[in-house]
């Protein structure tokens, strides 16, 4: 056809339970994407180093209380305030690669079970950004993460809550998910991560159309 294909970097997105190792595979992934030419930075979300990400860190740290809807919106701004900075990263061909987005939103306020903050809800007010090229879904037991270093500081990081996280995670999935066993070592994570990764950034660099969140 005759619809010119525009070169840009790709969305890949790691998601999963607290402490199933995303920032480990996020940092090595960004590594080996560079050693091979590819311009790739990391971020991670929540961005707790805006004013919003200051209110959802007080939030999470249990410094402060807030009504479940609004911090739902809360996490939706904090993506929504990097929104300008990502397209144009992604237009200019540098690949990002993020450490939890919009798909942790949706599955962390789901699991808390309220009627009204539904999955569908949590999809509508969340359509303005790009959708990712690839999900990486880390899966590990609740049981086995709880077992890890540091497990238990924060605000979600109890097992039965992590359970139905990871539920709404699973319900979540569609043709663009990769699901990642992390029980292994960090090197067998990390060639899997490879192994999926590496195609969808070529498809990326060739053109191919960057979708919308929940279309
Ligand atoms: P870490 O910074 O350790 O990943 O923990 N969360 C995250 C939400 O509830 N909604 C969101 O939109 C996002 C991005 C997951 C952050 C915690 O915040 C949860 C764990």
């Amino acid at each position: 056809d005759t619809v010119r294909k525009v070169p840009r970097g790709a969305l890949i997105v790691f998601e999963g339970g607290d402490r199933c190792g995303k920032t480990t595979q996020c940092s090595k992934l960004v590594e080996r994407l560079r050693s091979q030419g590819v311009d790739a930075v990391m971020w991670r979300f929540p961005d707790r180093s805006t004013s919003i990400g200051a209110a959802i860190n007080a939030y999470l740290a249990e410094q402060s209380h807030l009504d479940d809807a609004v911090v739902h919106m809360l996490f939706v701004a904090n993506r929504l305030e990097k929104r300008e900075e990502m397209l144009r990263l992604l237009a200019g061909g540098t690949t990002l690669v993020l450490d939890r987005y919009s798909y942790s939103g949706v599955a962390y306020t789901a699991a808390k079970g309220l009627p009204h903050l539904s999955i569908e809800y949590c999809k509508s007010v969340e359509v303005l950004l790009p959708a990712a090229d690839l999900v990486l879904h880390m899966t590990m037991t609740a049981e086995a993460t709880a077992a890890r270093g540091g497990y238990g500081q924060e605000r979600y990081e109890k097992v039965e809550f992590q359970k139905k996280a990871m539920e709404a995670f699973e319900a979540l999935r569609d043709e663009r998910w990769a699901v990642i066993d992390a029980s292994g070592t960090i090197e067998d994570i990390h060639q899997q991560v490879v192994a999926v990764t590496e195609p969808v950034v070529r498809q990326a660099l060739a053109g191919r159309a960057l979708g919308r969140l929940w279309d």
